[in-house]
């Protein structure tokens, strides 16, 4: 780049003619589109802000890091006129360009591009003050949105600390203002450091402190380590296999996530990395006292791929007095994913086998969200809690949530959520 073209910025502002009428009126297809566009420039995404126009405009605006995509869209015409804004001198607004052109199915256009802040005429660094500015913290906000009109909004600072597409997701880490840095795969929140405590003891230790002498533990997709760092905690334990499709996860919880991670190198664990289907199905019968499935959503965006042949798997492989825990989301937010969810563990198990449990969690939308503890044998979450042990091991080990008043009264349903259980009839149990 010579002395007299060098820029800060470089501004593309294109005129998409001939596009998909549908799709130029869709305010839904025009956020995804542009976000996706705003991605391949690299540069990370504050915030997007979509309107939509009666009968068919669309008007919306990406604010990047010193950057900004702009669109304006004429259903009636065909027609979206956009501007692309990337700074640095290296900087490809051209991405943007090809990604919109071909989203939009735009036949025909025509682009001029300018440079922005040509350098020559901006002071020379050296008449800088040596003293850096003193810039202000502004924090944004990331949406954790649900696809059922939903969501959760978590302010955060410092920009994004990783972000990277394993081979099975989006990966991405924050750090938040208020709950220290956030884990997110493809794009819903999975740990954050200050309330994953709450998920993780109450998945733990409920089923650990009402079987009586669990010994073999089996982990399905919980890489972070959090739900090993709680089993770990189990004089009982003689084994625990943890078995994680994707070992970017790992990596990003060791690397970012030591306080969950803690238990990942203990000598009484083993990682497997695969998704479990295979392990499931040649794993011996009675094998494994408690199994834990700490997956995505049950169904939905973060959907994980087992079906019923990997839960069968799983009844099989439990010991006589085998329990399956699996967190069951929101029956709030997601009241047909939570329906569905007990559907099967009820023609798995038997209703009265299946049983509810609750815990708030902060960082997942709506706030309160479910596990399922589903119990081979005769093992009971209730009578056969040992108030003492579970008194004592809260005790010892400094829980911040466990605790035998928080075990009984995490089975507490209300009646919205009664209704969905108990209404479910025999012929959906099939
Ligand atoms: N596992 C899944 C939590 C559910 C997240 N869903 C959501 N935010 N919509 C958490 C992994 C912790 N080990």
């Amino acid at each position: 780049m010579n002395r007299q073209t060098a820029a800060l910025a470089k501004h593309v502002l294109v005129e998409y003619y001939e596009c998909n009428s549908d799709k130029i009126r869709d305010p839904d297809f025009i956020e995804k589109t542009m976000i996706e566009a705003a991605h391949t420039t690299g540069i990370a995404v504050s915030d997007c802000v979509i309107h939509s126009f009666a009968p068919w405009g669309v008007s919306g605006a990406v604010v990047m890091g010193e950057s900004h995509l702009t669109i304006h869209t004429w259903g009636e015409f065909n027609f979206a006129s956009v501007d692309l804004y990337t700074c640095g001198e290296n900087s490809d607004p051209w991405q943007e360009f090809n990604h919109l052109a071909k989203a939009l199915e735009s036949k025909n256009f025509s682009v001029m591009e300018f440079k922005r802040g040509i350098r020559h005429l901006l002071p020379p660094l050296e008449e800088l003050p040596k003293e850096p500015f003193k810039v202000s913290e502004r924090l944004s906000w990331y949406h954790d949105l649900d696809p059922y009109g939903f969501g959760l909004s978590i302010q955060v600072k410092d920009g994004c600390l990783m972000k990277k597409q394993s081979k099975f997701q989006k990966l991405e880490v924050y750090n938040t203002k208020k709950y220290g840095k956030m884990l997110l795969q493809d794009g819903k929140v999975q740990i954050t450091e200050h309330d994953e405590f709450v998920y993780h003891e109450m998945m733990v230790h409920v089923p650990f402190l009402s079987h009586p002498n669990a010994k073999r533990i089996l982990i399905v997709t919980g890489g972070d380590g959090g739900v090993a760092r709680e089993v770990l905690k189990h004089e009982s334990v003689e084994k625990v296999v943890l078995l994680e499709a994707d070992e970017a996860i790992i990596e990003t919880s060791k690397k970012f996530f030591p306080s969950v991670s803690s238990a990942l190198d203990h000598p009484k664990l083993e990682i497997l990395i695969e998704d479990g289907t295979s392990y499931m199905r040649e794993a011996a019968e009675g094998s494994f006292d408690i199994i834990f499935i700490d997956s995505p959503d049950p169904m939905g965006p973060g959907v994980t791929s087992f079906d019923d042949e990997f839960y069968k798997n799983c009844f099989k492989v439990l010991s006589e007095d085998g329990i399956l825990i699996t967190q069951s989301a929101s029956p709030s937010g997601a009241p047909n994913e939570f329906k569905e969810v007990y559907k099967k563990y009820y023609n798995l198990f038997g209703k009265d086998k299946v049983h509810c449990f609750f815990v708030e969690t902060p960082t997942y939308s709506t706030g309160s969200w479910t596990f399922s503890y589903c119990s081979k044998g005769s093992v009971n979450p209730l009578t056969n809690l040992s108030e003492k042990r579970a008194d004592d091991f809260s005790l010892r080990h400094d829980l911040k949530c466990y605790n035998p008043e928080m075990h009984k009264a995490a089975f507490a349903v209300p009646n919205y959520v009664r209704d969905i259980l108990f209404g479910l009839k025999s012929e959906d149990i099939s």
